[in-house]
């Protein structure tokens, strides 16, 4: 499946200066989504790679009616060499560039899942909201991240992993 994903991505990169066209505002694109959901009530996490073919924006924001509340968050590196995550109000996107939220860095945080953890097959829609007032959804069957080991559970940190 996320094969299949990148393959589509790459297509659409390949084709759409076939199709460019001025009147289209759809000037951002996502590139394989992926939701992971937390164990019991932890949060959960988005990835996704979006490509800008316009002018410098920010995402601002991310709503979803599988939520009840998505926070931007980035990973800082402290003083004591201890990586955090920390909440932020935007991440840029450059012009004709891309932003990535992947593992270790921005991310979305996902609060109060409200859909059945046991239905692996619905895809869940998280709609981006841009500082130039665009606004683009992404939708992933989401992934339940696996129960730590009953011997190494407690070592882990509250956001281990993104
Ligand atoms: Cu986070």
């Amino acid at each position: 499946m996320r094969f299949l994903l990148l393959s589509l991505c790459l297509l659409g990169f390949a084709l759409n200066p076939l199709h460019a066209d001025p009147r289209n505002d759809m000037a951002i694109m996502a590139h394989a989504p992926s939701i992971k959901l937390g164990i019991g009530d932890r949060p959960g996490v988005l990835f996704v790679t979006l490509h800008n073919k316009s002018s410098a924006t920010q995402l601002v924001g991310a709503t979803s009616d599988a939520f009840e509340r998505i926070e931007l968050h980035t990973h800082e590196t402290s003083a004591d060499g201890m990586m955090r995550m920390v909440q932020v109000t935007d991440f840029a996107l450059p012009a004709n560039g891309k932003l990535a939220l992947k593992p270790g860095g921005h991310h979305l945080m996902l609060f109060g899942f409200r859909g059945d953890k046991r239905d692996k097959e619905a895809a869940i829609e998280v709609t981006l909201n841009f500082a130039n007032g665009a606004s683009l959804s992404v939708s992933a069957q989401p992934m339940q991240r696996q129960k730590p080991s009953p011997h190494h559970g407690h070592h882990h940190m509250p956001h281990q992993g993104h």
